[in-house]
C-alpha cells in the first residue's frame, strides 16, 4: 500500500507526499534500496508523462529536486555511510558524453562506496578519452558507465574502443547501467555486464576484482 503511494506520489511531482512516505517507510524499518526502487518508478511514470506532453522540461527537472530530498533523507539515516572505503579497489564512473542524468550515477557510487570501493566520480557527459584517462592515471579495474539517453550509444561504443586502441581493454572490466541500456547496447558497446539495478553494480565490481 504504502509502496504504491510512494510510486504515484512521485509519479505525481507530489513533494509533500514522497517525504511523508519516506519518513514513514524509515521508521518502518523499510530497506533504503527499496525506497530508491520505488522511487525510480515513480520516474518511470514523470518519463512517460513527459513523452506524452503531459509534463514538460520543469517536470523532470521537480522530480530531480523532489528525489534529491528523498537522498538526503536517506543519507541522513546513515545508511549510505561508507566503510573502509578503498579496501576492495577503485572504481572510475561516469556518465558518457551527451548525457547528464547524474540520479542512479550518485546512487551507484554510494553504494560502491558503502561496500568499501574508492570511486573515481568523472561526473556527467564524460568523453570517451575521460575514462581511459582516468584508469591511466588510478590504475582502477573497473569502469561503471551510467547511461539514461539514446543518444549517447555511439560515445559509449567509443569508450570501450579507446580502450581497445590503447592496449588496455584486458586490464580493464566495463559495466554498463542506467535506463537506457540493454543486452543488445551492452553487446554493441562491446562492454562485459550490464544492469538496471544500482545493487548489481556492487556485485559486478566485486566479481571484476576477486583475486583467484
Ligand atoms: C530526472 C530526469 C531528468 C533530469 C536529470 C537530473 C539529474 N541530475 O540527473 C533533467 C531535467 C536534467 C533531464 C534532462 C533531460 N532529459 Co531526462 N529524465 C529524467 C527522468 C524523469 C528520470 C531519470 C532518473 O534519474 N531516474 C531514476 C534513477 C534512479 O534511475 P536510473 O538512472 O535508471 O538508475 C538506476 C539503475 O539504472 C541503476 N544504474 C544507474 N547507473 C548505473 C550504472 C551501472 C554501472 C549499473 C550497474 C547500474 C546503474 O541504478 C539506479 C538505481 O537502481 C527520466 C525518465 C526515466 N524513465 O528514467 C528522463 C529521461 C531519461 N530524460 C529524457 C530526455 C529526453 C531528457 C532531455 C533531452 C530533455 C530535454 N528536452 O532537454 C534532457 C537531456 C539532457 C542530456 N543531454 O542528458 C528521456 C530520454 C529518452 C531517450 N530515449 O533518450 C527520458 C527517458 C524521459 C522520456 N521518457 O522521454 N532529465
Amino acid at each position: 500500500m504504502d509502496d504504491e503511494r510512494l510510486v504515484k506520489a512521485m509519479g505525481d511531482l507530489d513533494e509533500e507526499g514522497v517525504i511523508a512516505c519516506v519518513k514513514g517507510m524509515l521508521s518502518a524499518g523499510v530497506e533504503p534500496l527499496r525506497i530508491v526502487e520505488l522511487c525510480r518508478e515513480g520516474f518511470e511514470i514523470v518519463g512517460r508523462r513527459y513523452e506524452t506532453r503531459e509534463y514538460f522540461l520543469s517536470g523532470l527537472i521537480i522530480s530531480d529536486d523532489i528525489f534529491s530530498n528523498v537522498l538526503d533523507m536517506l543519507d541522513r539515516s546513515g545508511c549510505f555511510r561508507p566503510s573502509d572505503e578503498g579496501r576492495m579497489g577503485k572504481v572510475v564512473l561516469g556518465a558518457p558524453l551527451g548525457d547528464v542524468h547524474d540520479i542512479g550515477k550518485a546512487i551507484v557510487a554510494q553504494l560502491l562506496r558503502f561496500s568499501g570501493f574508492e570511486v573515481i566520480d568523472l561526473g556527467v557527459n564524460v568523453r570517451p578519452a575521460g575514462f581511459l584517462e582516468a584508469v591511466m592515471e588510478s590504475g582502477a579495474a573497473v569502469v561503471g558507465i551510467s547511461t539514461l539517453i539514446t543518444v549517447a550509444y555511439e560515445s559509449l561504443r567509443e569508450t570501450v574502443l579507446d580502450f581497445e586502441r590503447e592496449g588496455l581493454r584486458g586490464n580493464v572490466k566495463i559495466m554498463l547501467g542506467g535506463g537506457a541500456v540493454s543486452q543488445r547496447v551492452c553487446d554493441y558497446a562491446g562492454a562485459d555486464a550490464w544492469s538496471r539495478d544500482a545493487g548489481d553494480a556492487v556485485k559486478f565490481a566485486k566479481m571484476f576484482t576477486e583475486k583467484e
